[in-house]
This record gives C-alpha cells, sequence and structure tokens, in this order.
C-alpha cells in the first residue's frame, strides 16, 4: 500500500459547530498537489454545510510548502492554467463561502501556502512561521490568487519585494506587514485559531455572511457605491428576527458587554 492508500491528504473533524482542515501531507511539507486542492475542496464543501466557522492548519512542522513543484514540472501551459483556475475556485469557496475561516500559520507558509491563508478572513501565526514568494527562484508566478490577496494584504510594493528578492519575513514581520493579525507562541497558533472562530462562530450568521461578503466588494466599489451598499446591508441584518432578539437581549441586560481591555466592565 502506498502512503496515500492509508492517510487522507486532508483531515475533516467537526467539534462545537467548527470544522477543523489539516492540510495532511507533512512528510511533503503539506504541498500542494492536485490531489489535495480536490480534497481540500470537498472539505471546504462539507464544512460550508455543517460547521459556523472553520480553522485550517498543517500537519507537522510547517502550514504549508505551497505548489507540489514535482506535478508542476511536467505541465504544458494550458494545464498550468487548469491548475491555477482550479486553486482560484478552492479558494474563492473559502473566502467568498458561507463561513469565516480562521488559518493556524506555523513553520513555512510560502508560496501556494501564503496565498491560501491569504483566502482566510483571520490569520493567526505563531513564532516558528515565516512567510516567502519563491516563485521567481523557481521561474514561476503566484497562480493561487496572491497577485490579488496578497497584493492587497501586503501592498504592492512589500509583494514585489517579497517576490523579487526571495526574502523570508518571519512572524512579527509578517504582523508588521498584515500578513497576519495575531501572533502566539510557539506551538499555540491551531488553539487560538480554535477560539477565535468560535467567537466568530457565535455571531449571528447573516452578520457574518455580510462581513465577508460585503467588505471586500465595498473596498472595491466608489464611495458612494459603497455607502449606499452598506445601508442595504446594515437593514437587511438588522430588520431579521435573530438581531431583534439579540439587541433585546442586551437591552435586558441578558447580553454581554463590549470587553473593555483596560480593565473596565468589572
Ligand atoms: C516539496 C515541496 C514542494 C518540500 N513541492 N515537494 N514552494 C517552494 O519553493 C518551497 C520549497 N520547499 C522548501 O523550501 C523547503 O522544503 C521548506 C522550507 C518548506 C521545508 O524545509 P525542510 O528542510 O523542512 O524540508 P525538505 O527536506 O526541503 O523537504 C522535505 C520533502 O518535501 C522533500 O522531498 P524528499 O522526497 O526529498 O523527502 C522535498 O522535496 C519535499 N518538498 N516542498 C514538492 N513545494 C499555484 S502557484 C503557487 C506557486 C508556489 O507555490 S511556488 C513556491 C513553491
Amino acid at each position: 500500500m502506498t502512503r496515500a492508500d492509508q492517510q487522507p491528504l486532508v483531515t475533516y473533524e467537526l467539534s462545537e459547530g467548527i470544522a477543523l482542515i489539516g492540510l495532511n501531507r507533512p512528510e511533503k511539507r503539506n504541498a500542494v498537489s492536485d490531489r489535495v486542492i480536490d480534497a481540500l475542496s470537498a472539505a471546504i464543501d462539507r464544512a460550508d454545510r455543517e460547521a459556523k466557522a472553520g480553522v485550517l492548519f498543517g500537519a507537522g512542522n510547517h502550514f504549508c510548502a505551497g505548489l507540489d513543484l514535482a506535478e508542476h514540472a511536467e505541465r504544458t501551459p494550458i494545464e498550468g492554467i487548469r491548475n491555477s483556475r482550479g486553486w482560484h475556485a478552492v479558494f474563492a469557496k473559502i473566502e467568498f463561502g458561507m463561513i469565516p475561516w480562521v488559518s493556524a500559520l506555523h513553520g513555512a507558509v510560502v508560496g501556494g501556502g501564503l496565498e491560501l491563508a491569504a483566502s482566510t478572513h483571520i490569520r493567526v501565526a505563531d513564532k516558528s512561521a515565516f512567510f516567502a514568494l519563491p516563485e521567481g527562484q523557481r521561474g514561476i508566478f503566484v497562480g493561487g490568487g496572491g497577485s490579488v490577496r496578497i497584493q492587497r494584504l501586503m501592498g504592492t510594493a512589500r509583494m514585489m519585494d517579497l517576490m523579487l528578492t526571495g526574502r523570508s519575513l518571519n512572524a512579527e514581520e509578517g504582523e508588521r506587514v498584515n500578513l497576519v493579525q495575531y501572533v502566539v507562541e510557539t506551538g499555540e497558533a491551531r488553539a487560538k485559531a480554535v477560539e477565535l472562530a468560535k467567537k466568530a462562530a457565535s455571531n449571528a450568521e447573516l452578520s457574518n455572511y455580510a462581513v465577508i461578503h460585503a467588505l471586500p466588494r465595498i473596498h472595491d466599489m466608489a464611495r458612494e457605491d459603497g455607502l449606499f451598499t452598506e445601508s442595504f446591508v446594515a437593514s437587511f441584518t438588522t430588520t431579521t428576527d435573530e438581531a431583534k432578539e439579540r439587541l433585546r437581549a442586551f437591552l435586558e441586560k441578558r447580553a454581554a458587554k463590549v470587553h473593555n481591555p483596560n480593565g473596565g466592565n468589572a
């Protein structure tokens, strides 16, 4: 039996409404082959149906070493496009699906691994994480949506620097350039990601959907179009029975107050 017969390339677990999806090819540093993309796609579909939020992580010492270079070495131009468009389709299901996604990053988060992480809504890195876009050294280009998503996160100048020089950023540098929102101690990324996913899962599902779908679209709109769209999304979400009940719960002091990080609310 081959290794692939024994272990799934992507693991799936549902715990307390949170889908935990693991890239599970640690002997190849979770490099993304066509079969990994197919398995990831199926897992995302399942999570979309049955979870309220999801966490994406990598097994072993690294989150993901990006594109499976062994597979890619043999592709024709049209096969390369099919491959890239396949990644786009799956990553779009993460970014614009039904639920919020949090990625737990450690070790290598490089190339397509960073593109995958960029399709999630919140990124948590532990201190072992490092980020790089070594496509130039491999003679290729980003193909998993990085030119859109990573460029949007870190800006053109910084992404050009990563791609032209092949340099790596550590976790703290990654936070400084907006690649991740959280940095935690080594080994703690997954627990933090689950904690954040649970927080998101406790929101109204419609609010989460609006956040995921409306914010990036409004970002790309002209100002007045954005404000117009915001009013409609706001009115639609605010007038649901669930919103009314949540608003009443606050007024009747049945709901938690906003946490005061300066030590209030005691
Ligand atoms: C791989 C891959 C891979 C490892 N495709 N097989 N990505 C890269 O250019 C990153 C290439 N990988 C690395 O730089 C290193 O492997 C790591 C820094 C991630 C990890 O180093 P290390 O010392 O822990 O592992 P290793 O010994 O280098 O790798 C272990 C095995 O995984 C080894 O195979 P083995 O048969 O010799 O055991 C490696 O060949 C294999 N491996 N990474 C295939 N990526 C949609 S476009 C996206 C474009 C990109 O993603 S470009 C970036 C590609």
